[in-house]
């Protein structure tokens, strides 16, 4: 809990905690975990995209790697145990380890990925995609708020950007990925179970939405003549919802607008805002998303402004694996709480790391369900059962595991 706080200290911003890829305060962030990694007794390497590996050497003859571990790049005014809270987890478990001396039959790599949330290229998992193999190249070429190319971000923190794939994992030196996290959502809490076992996450769409209406003076144009990208906008917006609303399972939101000039008197002429786009059913995020598209046509066409509708970023549901969950199951039961699976409406790096191995979540206890915001919480007691049960599903491997 206290190098949760420490790393919560740790940001862009003096007031709040912001910590996006590949900027001073993540570097500081990985150098504060590789320390506690060395110190557990793990070699620790930092790859091209800048995710922290520690690595935990199996028993000799050991041949396989399961890898652990989260993401330490936060949200703007983040809590702070979205992602680090999953890599101290599995930290404390490989200390436990090296404290008693022990070597599995396996090595364990604790991954700190550079960079889930996506916050400065608006294109999340950047640092997993590395690691699965399927990171997509013609990122490189995209740029931040500053300007500055996602390819020299990656070389001003340390690595070079021709060399991303020589860091992707082969699927068969790796066991399965298994990823701690704090729930994000109510449903722990309700049940009052520290720890559940996640199904499925579900599936998302990033986009960018461009409103080209026409500026113009606010005194003098009048209210029939204008074509105000903000109120086209806007409009747009509340359909979204009401739609989301009317589709179960369905949840849409529009987290950020730029409105251009940005002056109180003239009326917008552009604006830019995001969508994001969830549901555990890929064909149905797909059908709102069509529904939402011909919306904002309508408005558009109504309004006599021009839209532009620009994916950003796509991933589809992900199913965690069966024999993962059980391997969950048991350790809970070992440990001695009830079993609860649900599913994860938010995303994770387990839905790239899905596509390199088995996946498997286990969520963490969240105080009324708050997350992205500084008063996300969780308790001492949920920690430790957590940590509690990551051992036991450690030592399940070991022992009876599947083939090892
Ligand atoms: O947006 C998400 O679902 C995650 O927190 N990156
Ligand atoms: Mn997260
Ligand atoms: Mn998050």
């Amino acid at each position: 809990m206290e190098r949760a706080d420490g790393l919560a200290a740790i940001s862009e911003e003096p007031a709040r905690l912001t910590r996006r890829f590949a900027t001073a305060a993540l570097k500081l962030a990985t150098n504060t975990v590789a320390g506690w990694m060395r110190a557990a007794g793990m070699q620790v390497r930092h790859d091209n995209v800048g995710n922290l590996v520690g690595r935990y050497e199996g028993a000799h003859g050991a041949t396989k790697t399961l890898l652990l571990g989260s993401h330490l790049d936060s949200v703007r005014d983040a809590g702070k145990y979205d992602g680090p809270l999953g890599v101290l987890v599995a930290l404390a478990c490989v200390e436990r380890l090296n404290a008693r001396e022990l070597r599995l039959p396996f090595a364990i790599e604790v991954f700190a990925f550079a960079d889930e949330e996506g916050l400065r290229y608006h294109t999340a998992y950047l640092g997993s995609n590395v690691v699965a193999g399927s990171f997509d190249p013609t990122y490189l070429s995209l740029v931040d708020a500053d300007g500055i190319a996602l390819a020299d971000a990656i070389r001003a923190f340390g690595g070079d950007p021709a060399a991303l794939t020589q860091d992707a994992r082969r699927p068969d030196d790796v066991l399965g990925y298994c990823e701690v996290h704090i729930e994000q959502g109510p449903v722990l809490e309700a049940l009052d179970l520290p720890v559940g076992i996640v199904t499925a996450i579900a599936g998302q769409s990033r986009l960018e939405v461009t409103w080209q209406g026409q500026a113009g003076h606010a005194g003098t144009v009048p209210m029939h003549l204008r074509r105000d990208a903000l109120c086209a906008a806007a409009e747009f917006m509340l359909s979204v919802e009401q739609l989301a609303e009317e589709r179960a399972g369905l949840v849409a939101t529009v987290g950020q607008i730029a409105a251009e000039p940005g002056a109180s008197n003239v009326i917008p002429g552009r604006v830019t805002l995001s969508l994001d786009v969830r549901h555990q059913d890929d064909a149905l995020r797909e059908q709102a998303l069509e529904a939402l598209h011909d919306q904002a046509f309508k408005i558009a066409t109504r309004r006599h402004v021009v839209v532009q509708w620009q994916t950003v970023q796509e991933s589809r549901s992900v199913l965690c694996s069966p024999w993962l969950i059980e391997q969950l199951e048991r350790a809970i039961e070992h440990v001695g709480y009830a079993v609860h699976h649900l599913p994860s409406g938010a995303g994770h790096d387990a839905v790239v790391m899905a596509g390199l191995t088995d996946v498997a979540m286990l969520f963490v206890r969240c105080k009324a369900g708050v997350s992205h915001h500084p008063a996300e919480s969780v308790m001492l007691e949920d920690v430790a059962a957590a940590i509690a049960v990551l051992e036991s599903f450690l030592a399940s491997f070991a022992s009876d595991g599947p083939t090892l």
